[in-house]
């Protein structure tokens, strides 16, 4: 391939599928029409089709490069749906070195990111749905995220969207009936029947857009901000949430000042926890640019939490929940949320609401959900255009507008106006997928 070039479709590609640093095995995989040749060119004939084999691997003058396992995975049945092959290699860097230019030497050429999976739904073996749900299973870090992405990797959400798409064309097609042969009278119950299919239409989408939010928080990840006064516990609720020593706790109030951050799992949730300077008025300019921060991260979080001292319950700032900390020194006021950071008291049931949060801002009910901003883009669009048929009396314009709706629906699974896509979506994968 020359510098600035597209990269040839047609190319036989290979990437390391396992972890990249030293391991016990890696598995190096190959997809394109030349990988017959080039395994057998590595490792002799051709395995027998989808059983592991043990073979030594050598180099075009014939030096073993390493004792790999390998599987031979002819198309179209296989991922790409081209033909495929797997080396399990050992896991040294000098031994995946070596193997890859014997690979290059033979004509293959490293993959792009995500250009495995880009073959895998230009041969149609997947849909951009599933491989979406691939790209956010190798992300995913909580329990929770891991379902989402399974859910939609098995083609749960692709169901739903085709479902969609079927009744679509039915309609279009009693529309465009009468379009084409206004004078054969079709009764008045077949326009009436497909406007109320259309109404019923209509509802679910809105339904599944209402939902959606908490499928893409899922994805992303939430983020909660613990706010409040100086000195009320801030940071330590951070630690002691954190199980680590990350913000510096001092009896000095005024002590937090850049806004820190941790990643935890709250339920199942991956959720970024962001502890800030305290709230107060100040003289100082360091403290003032920290609060001043502080307040930016408020109004981005998902979640604020406002810690305050038991002994005085001052709420400094819009809170979703409001912790009264230091109950070992005082009760918590009526109605907070109290805790003790110091004795622990309190500790589990506050990071069990705390949690309950997580879950509740995430989850949308058991249907799967629409998970990227792409999706939900073009299922807006798609309900928009079923609303302007709706409200559209001539039956051409009807029409249009549910052309359009079908165009925009496809759009999420990439039954249209795939190519334009493909770059952005598969980009964002790692290499060897
Ligand atoms: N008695 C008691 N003291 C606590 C408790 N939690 C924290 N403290 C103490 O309160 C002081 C302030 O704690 P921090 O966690 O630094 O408070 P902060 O809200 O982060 O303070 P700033 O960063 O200055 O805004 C420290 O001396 C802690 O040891 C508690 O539950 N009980
Ligand atoms: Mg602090």
């Amino acid at each position: 391939m020359i510098a600035g070039d597209a990269p040839r479709r047609s190319d036989t590609i290979f990437a390391l599928a396992s972890g990249a640093g030293r391991s016990a095995i890696s598995v190096l995989r190959i997809s394109g029409g030349e990988a017959g040749r080039i395994v057998q060119a590595l490792a002799g004939r051709l395995p027998e089709p989808r059983r592991a084999s043990l073979r030594t691997l050598r180099d075009g003058s014939g030096a073993p490069l390493d004792r790999a396992l390998l599987l031979w995975l002819p198309g179209p049945a296989s991922f790409t749906g081209e033909d495929v092959a797997e080396f399990h290699l050992h896991g040294g860097r000098a031994v995946l070195a070596a193997v890859s230019l014997a690979l290059l030497a033979c004509g293959a050429r490293p993959a792009e990111p995500g250009e495995f999976s880009r073959r895998a739904f230009i041969a149609g073996r997947l849909d951009l749905l599933e491989a979406e749900g691939i790209a956010d299973l190798v992300n995913a870090e909580t329990e929770a995220q891991r379902l989402q992405a399974l859910r939609q990797m098995s083609g749960a959400q692709s169901v739903i969207v085709a479902g969609w798409a079927g009744r679509l064309k039915r309609i279009l097609a009693f529309q465009e009936a009468l379009i084409d042969f206004p004078d054969e009278h079709l009764p008045e119950e077949v326009e009436a029947g497909f406007l109320a299919e259309m109404r019923i239409l209509l509802a679910e989408m809105e339904a599944q857009l209402a939902r959606a939010p908490a499928g893409e928080r899922l994805r992303r990840g939430l983020v909660f901000a613990i706010l409040g006064a100086p000195n009320v516990g801030k940071s330590s609720l951070l630690n002691a949430l954190a199980r680590r020593d990350i913000a510096i706790v001092s009896a000095q109030p005024g002590t937090t000042r850049d806004a820190l951050e941790v990643s935890i799992d709250l339920g199942g949730v991956p959720v970024t926890l962001i502890d800030t300077a305290g709230l107060r008025e100040t003289g100082d300019v360091i403290e003032a640019e920290g609060i001043r921060r502080a307040r930016e991260k408020a109004a981005l979080a998902d979640l604020v939490v406002c810690v305050v001292d038991a002994r005085a319950a001052e709420i400094v700032t819009h809170a979703d929940l409001v912790v009264a900390n230091k109950i070992d020194l005082a009760a918590a006021p009526a109605g907070l949320c109290g805790v003790s950071i110091l004795t622990g008291e309190g500790f589990a049931a506050l990071e069990a609401r705390l949690a309950e949060e997580a879950v509740r801002l995430t989850s949308a009910g058991a249907d799967p959900v629409l998970t990227r901003a792409r999706h939900l883009a073009a299922l807006r669009d798609s309900a928009a255009a079923i609303a302007a048929a709706l409200a559209c009396a001539l039956p051409e314009l009807r029409a249009e507008e549910l052309r359009l709706a079908m165009n925009s629906l496809g759009r999420i699974t990439g039954a249209v106006d795939a190519e334009a896509l493909l770059d952005d979506i598969f980009g964002a994968f790692c290499i060897g997928k």
